[in-house]
């Protein structure tokens, strides 16, 4: 019987601490911008760029596909590379276009986009070889 009495206020405590430490758990991994998000837009924007279309980011550099763009042939697509400036307000600076070197009408360049380290690539899945709608994928270095 003095065993319980031991044992209780001890159990009591663990939950008790248990619970607080639920109510003040840690913070979620991924928190979200105080101000909320930051709209970005392509600085030659037109109807039917589809910006958007593909996007990624990789610490300070955006890339954001418009398979729609019209810069290498009708529809041919494009891609846009935004920097975050280091300046007080921290906004997202467009500094590059991309379109490919054989851009051809209705290729969709930009349709996908992805970049690890130096190296960003950009999709145009309906770019024609020898086969209609082949696809085909452009590989960048970033210096
Ligand atoms: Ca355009």
């Amino acid at each position: 019987m003095k065993r319980c009495f031991v044992y209780v206020p001890v159990i009591l405590f663990q939950i008790l601490f248990y619970c607080c430490s639920l109510q003040n758990g840690d913070d979620p991994p991924v928190q979200p911008p105080p101000e909320g998000a930051e709209k970005i837009t392509a600085a030659d924007a037109e109807e039917h760029d589809y910006f958007g279309s593909a996007v990624s980011v990789e610490g300070d550099i955006a890339l954001v596909g418009a398979n729609g763009d019209s810069g290498g042939g009708i529809r041919g697509g494009a891609a846009y590379i935004f920097y975050r400036s280091r300046d007080e307000e921290g906004n997202w600076k467009q500094i590059k276009k991309l379109t490919a070197s054989d851009a051809e009408d209705g290729d969709g360049f930009g349709n996908s986009v992805g970049m690890s380290g130096k190296h960003i690539i950009i999709g145009a899945e309906r770019k024609r070889g020898s086969h209609n709608f082949q696809g085909a994928a452009y590989i960048f270095s970033r210096e």
